[in-house]
C-alpha cells in the first residue's frame, strides 16, 4: 500500500509519494522530476513520457501530446476543432460523437479514444511509480482542473480504470497546491482565519482559487479559470511574430509545413524561457524549411508588447475568483504563483499590481500539485496516519436537476447544488411516482460555461418499481455530488406509508416536490435516519431499494471499458517484448565481442588453436549476421544463437574457472 499522487499535465507529468519522512517526488528514466505528458508510436512499440518526447521528431505523424485537452469532449466543438487543427495526426468522430485519433502502428491504422491515449501515460506512471516502490500501486489521487465537466471527469475515471488505477478522488489542481501548502502552515492561530490567492498557469489553462486557512483546516472559497490562457499562448505569439518574420526575410512559409511548424514553436518556447530570465534571446534554427537556416532576435520587452493582450487576461479570473469569494484584494494576505508557465516575469508584475503585493513563491511551482494529491492520498487512506487536517473544497458549477414532470426546485431558482457548494455533498428529494421515471442533471447557469457548451450532464432512469394498486408512492432519491465533483444518483428508495397511500394519492404537482434533507459536506453513505436502531429497523421493512440506471451521453460504458483494458495489457505486452528483444540483441552483441576479446587475452593458454579458430569464426558469422538477416530478428532467434556460442565457449570458460579457483585456494593456505 502506498500513498501516491498524479499531476498530470498538458506538458508534463508529477509523481509524488508518501514516504517515511515526507513526501518524495520521483525520478524518471532521466533522472527528472517532471516526464512529459507524451505518447508516441514507433514502427514496433510505444513509447512513453520521456522517450516519447524523444523519439517524437522522428514519428511526427504518430506522437500525441496534450491529450487532457481532448479527453472528455466532443468531436463537434468549438475549441475541440482548435485544439484538432495543432495535432498533425488524422482524426474523426466517434460513434458516441467523441474523438479518434488515428495512428499507423504495427503496419495498421489503429484508432484510439483520448480516455485511452491518457490511460497509457498513466499506466506508464503507474509502472514508474511501482519501479521506485517495488510495489504494486493502485491507489492513487490525481489533479484535474477546476472546471472539468462531469464527463472530463467521468473520462478521467476510466482512463484510470483502465491504466488499472484506482483513483480515491479526482482533486482540484489548486485545492491539492492549497493543502500542500495549508498543512505545513502551523503559524495559524486558532482564532484567525487567513485567506491566501492560488494562481496556477500551465501550459494550456490558468487557475485561481482563493482559499481560507483556520487552524486545522482549509476552505476553497472560490475557483475561476481561463480554460484556454497558458504557457503555449505565449509560444504562439512568439511563433507568429517570426513566422510573419521569416516569410518577409527568407521568402518561406513555416504555415505550410508541419514539421517546420513543429520546429519553429519548440524553438519558440525555448526563446520565451531564456527571455525569463535574460533581457533579450536570440533565435537560429538550421535548416528550418527549403533548405534555409533562420535567424531572429528579440528583446523582452518587444515579447511582452506582443503579448499584452495575453498579459492582461492573467487578471480575469483572479478578479472572477475575488468577487465570488466576497474579498477585496485587500483582504488577501498573500498570492501563491505556482505552474511553470507563470514564470514569465511580466506575470509577476501585472499580479502585483492587481493584488498590491507581490506573488510569492514559497512553493515548489512544478510539484506542489502532486504533492497535494499525494498528501490527499495519504489522509483518504485508511493505513495512513496523517495530522487531523479538513479539506473544504467547492464545486464551481450551478447542477439543476428534472424529473420528466419538470424542473425540481429546490431553493429559489431550481438549483439543487448552487456554485460554491461543498464537494462532497447529498441532497435527499422525495418524489411521488407510479412507477418508473427519469431524472436529468443539467448546469443551470450557462455563464459558468464555455460559449455554446451543452447544458447536459446526466440523464438517470429511476425504477421499474411499483406502487400499491397504480397509485403514487413515496420515493427518496438521494442525490450526490461525489467527492470527484461528479453527480451521482446514490439510490432510490420507496417508502410504504404505514397509512396506506394516501400521502401519494394527493395532488402532487411535480415542481413543488418538497426537498426533504440537505446534508452538505458528508461523505454519503448508507442511512440518513438518525432514529434508534429499533425504529429503524421497522422503518426499513418498509423500505425497497429501487434500481437506478445511468445514462451519460459520451462515457464509456463497463463493456467498453474492459475491452479497452485488455487491448491496453495486450499493447503493454507488445512493447515489453518489443524490449525484452532488443535486450537480448544487445546482450548477443556484447557477448561477442566481450569473447573475442577474452578469446585472444584471458582464455588465450585455455584454448588449443584449433578451438580458437573455430569460435573466432563462429564469433565472426554471428556478428554479420547482426547486421544483415539477424538484424531485425526474434527474441527466441537471439537467445538461440547465444546458446549455440556458449556451447563452444563454456568448456573453455570452465578450463579458466577451475585453473583460478586453484590459485585461490593456493593463494589462502599461503595466508
Ligand atoms: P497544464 O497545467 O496546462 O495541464 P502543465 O502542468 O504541464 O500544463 P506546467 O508544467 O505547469 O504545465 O507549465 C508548462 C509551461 O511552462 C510551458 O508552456 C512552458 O513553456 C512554460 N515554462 C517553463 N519554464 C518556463 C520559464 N522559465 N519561463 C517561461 N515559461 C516557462
Ligand atoms: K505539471
Ligand atoms: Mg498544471
Amino acid at each position: 500500500m502506498s500513498a501516491v499522487g498524479f499531476d498530470i499535465g498538458n506538458e508534463n507529468c508529477v509523481i509524488a509519494v508518501v514516504k517515511q519522512r515526507g513526501i518524495d517526488v520521483l525520478l524518471n528514466d532521466e533522472s527528472k522530476r517532471e516526464t512529459p505528458s507524451v505518447v508516441c508510436f514507433g514502427e514496433k512499440q510505444r513509447f512513453l513520457g520521456s522517450a516519447a518526447a524523444a523519439s517524437a521528431m522522428m514519428h511526427l505523424k504518430s506522437t500525441v501530446s496534450q491529450v487532457k485537452r481532448l479527453i472528455g469532449r466532443k468531436f463537434v466543438d468549438d475549441d475541440v476543432e482548435r485544439e484538432l487543427k495543432m495535432l498533425p495526426i488524422a482524426t474523426s468522430q466517434g460513434p458516441d460523437g467523441g474523438i479518434l485519433i488515428h495512428l499507423e502502428y504495427l503496419n495498421r491504422t489503429h484508432m484510439f479514444t483520448p480516455v485511452q491515449i491518457m490511460s497509457m501515460l498513466l499506466a506508464h506512471l503507474k509502472t514508474m511509480t511501482e519501479k521506485d516502490l517495488g510495489l504494486p500501486v493502485s491507489d492513487c489521487v490525481i489533479g484535474i482542473p477546476s472546471y472539468f465537466n462531469d464527463l472530463q471527469r467521468r473520462a478521467y475515471l476510466d482512463a484510470a480504470k483502465i491504466a488499472g488505477l484506482k483513483p480515491l478522488r479526482l482533486i482540484h489542481d489548486c485545492t491539492a497546491t492549497a493543502l500542500s501548502y495549508g498543512i505545513y502552515k502551523t503559524d495559524i492561530q486558532s482564532t484567525g482565519s487567513i485567506s491566501v490567492a492560488f494562481i496556477d498557469i500551465g501550459h494550456c489553462d490558468t487557475q485561481v482559487s482563493i482559499a481560507a486557512f483556520e487552524f486545522g483546516q482549509m476552505k476553497i472559497l472560490s475557483h475561476a479559470s481561463d480554460r484556454s490562457l497558458g504557457g503555449r499562448d505565449f509560444d504562439e505569439v512568439l511563433f507568429n511574430h517570426f513566422a510573419a518574420q521569416f516569410k518577409e526575410k527568407y521568402n518561406i512559409d513555416v504555415y505550410s509545413n508541419s514539421k517546420a511548424s513543429i520546429r519553429l514553436r519548440a524553438a519558440c518556447e525555448k526563446l520565451k524561457k531564456v527571455l525569463s530570465a535574460n533581457l533579450e534571446a536570440p533565435l537560429n534554427i538550421e535548416c528550418l524549411m527549403d533548405e534555409k537556416d533562420v535567424k531572429g532576435f528579440i528583446t523582452r520587452e518587444e515579447f511582452e508588447k506582443l503579448a499584452s493582450e495575453l498579459l492582461e487576461r492573467v487578471s480575469v479570473p483572479c478578479k472572477r475568483a475575488l468577487v465570488d469569494a466576497n474579498l477585496t484584494a485587500e483582504k488577501i494576505s498573500s498570492v501563491e504563483l505556482v505552474g511553470s508557465g507563470s514564470r514569465i516575469p511580466a506575470i509577476a508584475k501585472i499580479l502585483t499590481c492587481l493584488f498590491k503585493k507581490e506573488p510569492s513563491r514559497k512553493l515548489n511551482a512544478s510539484e506542489c500539485v502532486a504533492r497535494g494529491c499525494a498528501l490527499q492520498c495519504a489522509m483518504l487512506h485508511p493505513n495512513y496516519r496523517v495530522r487531523e487536517y479538513e479539506v473544504r473544497d467547492s464545486f464551481p458549477f450551478s447542477v439543476g436537476l428534472s424529473s420528466d414532470e419538470g424542473p425540481i426546485s429546490a431553493g429559489s431558482n431550481n438549483v439543487l447544488f448552487p456554485k460554491g457548494h461543498p464537494i462532497p455533498s447529498v441532497k435527499v428529494l422525495t418524489l411521488h411516482r407510479t412507477n418508473l421515471f427519469n431524472l436529468e442533471a443539467f448546469y443551470a447557469n450557462q455563464n459558468e460555461l464555455p460559449p455554446g457548451a451543452s447544458p447536459k450532464l446526466g440523464c438517470f432512469t429511476i425504477g421499474p418499481f411499483q406502487g400499491s394498486n397504480g397509485s403514487k408512492t413515496k420515493v427518496k432519491v438521494r442525490v450526490q455530488l461525489d467527492l470527484h465533483g461528479i453527480v451521482r444518483i446514490e439510490s432510490a428508495t420507496l417508502i410504504r406509508d404505514q397509512v396506506g397511500d394516501s400521502v401519494a394519492t394527493g395532488d402532487y404537482h411535480s415542481n413543488s416536490d418538497p426537498m426533504d434533507v440537505d446534508i452538505p459536506d458528508t461523505v454519503a453513505n448508507g442511512d440518513d435516519d438518525t432514529s434508534a436502531d429499533g425504529a429503524r429497523k421497522d422503518k426499513a421493512n418498509r423500505r425497497l431499494n429501487v434500481p437506478v440506471s445511468e445514462n451519460i451521453d459520451g462515457a464509456m460504458s463497463k463493456a467498453e471499458i474492459s475491452e479497452a483494458y485488455e487491448k491496453e495489457l495486450q499493447l503493454a505486452q507488445q512493447d515489453r517484448t518489443v524490449e525484452l528483444t532488443k535486450e537480448k540483441k544487445n546482450t548477443l552483441e556484447s557477448y561477442v565481442y566481450d569473447m573475442r576479446n577474452k578469446l585472444f587475452n584471458t582464455y588465450r593458454s585455455f584454448a588449443t588453436d584449433q578451438e580458437r579458430d573455430d569460435i573466432s569464426k563462429r564469433l565472426q558469422e554471428t556478428e554479420e549476421w547482426l547486421y544483415e538477416d539477424g538484424y531485425d530478428e526474434t527474441e527466441l532467434a537471439y537467445t538461440t544463437k547465444l546458446e549455440d556460442l556458449k556451447k563452444l565457449v563454456d568448456p573453455i570458460e570452465n578450463r579458466y574457472k577451475d585453473e583460478e579457483g586453484r590459485n585461490q585456494a593456493r593463494r589462502d593456505l599461503l595466508k
